[in-house]
């Protein structure tokens, strides 16, 4: 059976401007460099939002009040649900989403280890698709959405993952991680590091290609390359054919110019009042936005109205 990650390469190859998602990213070792990634000096978002978090989780455990439950999008780092976990008041239960069950088995048993008490109840699912999550319980349901993965979505995805999201969340709240617009220099760096990680990261993906998919691609002849689009207020991703070329995939064979690129990612970064806008427009009531001193990263309340509530 042809997998999606085979029609959508071959799609890719077959239209122009060549593009993909960035979620085939995602194998063991593009994972594996994605941590690392966020421990490099030039990415700044993962210390900020962690040390964010830090402060300010004794307002937003007030605000969760007691016996909260945490749905968690995508099975990220603990370190962040941690916190959660450690200041909210006796919270009733953690449901953490991902479409790995490997992922969210190993996060089930370190947290349900840790937390005694603690109901953990993973959910196997595709969390930017129709989600059927169980019976909520007596108390709020806080929505987890950290790293401003959010900002990989195109506008139209994220606008429907947040309208899905405050569908689930009716009573409870979304706490939504948010990378801001800002000196365009300080943006290039966290995606040209030094070291090269990132531009590993990138080229794990044709890796991955040729394991998975049988493609013949040769990384050495492409580039990584990562600007900031000003206008469109996105990191954009490329990978850069060196030369003209041809490559294999699946059986079928495709031609790339000398410069051409296959896109591989968009980061949208956010003004405050875009995030807020967004929001509103998906049905949340934007409430408290707590940032760092530089203002390089926000983390959002979003109360998620009620049925009964206007
Ligand atoms: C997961 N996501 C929020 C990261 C980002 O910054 O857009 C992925 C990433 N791509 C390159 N570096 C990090």
């Amino acid at each position: 059976m042809t997998s999606e990650f085979e029609r959508d390469f071959r799609a890719a190859l077959a239209q122009r401007p060549h593009r993909i998602s960035p979620k085939y990213f995602y194998d063991a070792e593009g994972s594996r460099l994605f941590d690392r990634i966020c421990e490099l000096p030039e990415y700044y978002p993962t210390r900020t939002e962690l040390a964010i978090l830090q402060e300010s989780v004794g307002a937003m455990a007030a605000l969760a009040g007691p016996g909260a439950e945490i749905v968690e999008f995508g099975a990220g780092s603990l370190r962040k649900v941690r916190l959660l976990l450690q200041a909210f008041e006796a919270p009733a239960r953690y449901l953490p989403i991902d479409i790995s069950g490997e992922h969210l088995r190993d996060a089930a048993t370190i947290l349900h280890k840790e937390f005694a008490g603690l109901e953990v109840q993973p959910v196997v699912a595709d969390y930017t698709g129709a989600l059927q999550l169980p019976p909520a319980g007596p108390g709020k349901r806080i929505g987890f959405f950290p790293g401003s993965t959010i900002g990989n979505f195109t506008p139209e995805e994220a606008l429907a993952f947040l309208g899905g999201a405050a569908e689930q969340l009716r009573g409870g709240a979304l706490l939504l991680g948010v990378d801001l617009v800002k000196d365009p220099q300080l943006l290039h760096a966290a995606y040209n590091d030094a070291e090269g990680v990132t531009a590993a990261f990138n080229l794990n993906l044709l890796v991955r290609a040729n394991r998975e998919l049988g493609a013949n691609f040769v990384p050495a002849r492409f580039a990584h390359y990562a600007f900031y689009n000003v206008p469109l207020q996105r990191i954009e991703m490329h990978l850069v054919s060196r030369a003209r070329q041809a490559v294999t995939l699946a059986g079928e064979g495709f031609v790339l110019d000398e410069g051409e690129t296959l896109h591989t990612e968009n980061s949208y970064k956010f003004t405050m009042m875009g995030v807020r806008t967004l929001a509103q427009r998906a049905g949340f009531r934007p409430g408290p936005v707590w940032t760092d001193t530089d203002n390089l990263f926000s983390v959002h309340w979003l109360h998620a109205p009620a049925r009964s509530e206007p």
